[in-house]
């Protein structure tokens, strides 16, 4: 039997599919070469506020009975996150972000305050908020005002709540050996990799190694017409075996730092 939360990573992966072509692209490129793909981690975003903040957004994760990892701070971005993860190894890691609304000023805070008052009550929500989309409507000029300070911000105000990125599990894949391999065969598809930091973020030293496509540019309804902006992105995920001798299951905040950069304009520019 289907449990409910396979059904939700499904339809997560569904909207984030649709919106994001690489996907499935990327799925394609493994599963013709026989690999069958494993996810390692979806991430999600949001705003620091008590209807919306990372405890809403992972109750169903949490009701479906995921824990509460680490968490990490990035306090140049003015982010807070947090990791959750499940005792069974079929399902993903769950990888959730806040945007500090404190540490802004009151005009950025206004612009976000406007988007956040046009939330229905959670009631309304048919739906796990992290599916729900966006949940307001915003002028252009308000994401270019908010991309000037946070481009997370400008992210979240133009998608809302959606999968952020899946990541393939480099560790499952059979015909491919390394994330440097993995790295090279996508570059020669034709895919653009987040360059920031290096391609590689993080070593065998800190048990994980990461790198991630530069998000698609899609268009978006903003409330004076469709522009094109950075959407989701595809990441790639190598785990390394702590000397306890598990798979180290948490994350990098270093490497995080750089792996949010995926979906900035300077990428696409
Ligand atoms: C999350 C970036 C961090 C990771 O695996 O370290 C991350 C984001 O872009 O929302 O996914
Ligand atoms: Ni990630």
């Amino acid at each position: 039997m289907t449990r409910s939360i396979e059904k939700l990573i499904d339809q997560l992966w569904d909207s984030y599919q649709k919106n994001n072509p690489q996907a499935d692209r990327i799925h394609r490129l493994l599963s013709e070469r026989g690999e069958t793909i494993v996810n390692d981690h979806i991430a999600f975003r949001t705003f620091q506020d008590p209807r919306i903040g990372i405890d809403q957004l992972a109750i169903p994760f949490l009701e479906a009975g995921y824990q509460a990892g680490d968490d990490y701070r990035f306090d140049a971005k003015k982010l807070y996150a947090r990791h959750f993860q499940h005792s069974d190894p079929a399902l993903p890691k769950v990888f959730i972000s806040e945007l500090m609304l404190d540490e802004f000023s009151d005009d950025f805070r206004d612009i976000i305050q406007r988007m956040l008052d046009q939330i229905p009550n959670r009631e309304v929500l048919a739906q796990p908020l992290c599916t729900a989309g966006r949940l307001w409507e915003v002028p252009y000029a308000d994401y270019k005002a908010l991309s000037e300070q946070s481009e997370y911000a400008a992210w979240m105000a133009a998608h809302g709540f959606c999968a952020n990125h899946f990541t393939v599990f480099v560790n499952a894949l059979t015909t491919i050996d390394s994330l440097q391999d993995l790295n090279a065969l996508l570059l020669e598809e034709g895919f653009s990799l987040n360059q920031e930091g290096g391609a590689i973020k993080g070593s065998p030293e800190v048990y994980l190694e990461q790198s991630s496509t530069i998000a698609s540019v899609v268009d978006v309804p903003f409330k004076d017409g469709d522009r094109s902006v950075p959407g989701c992105y595809y990441e790639f995920a190598r785990r390394y075996t702590l000397p306890n001798g598990s798979l180290f299951g948490g994350f990098v905040a270093k490497s995080a730092d750089k792996i949010f950069e995926s979906t900035d304009k300077k990428l696409h520019e």
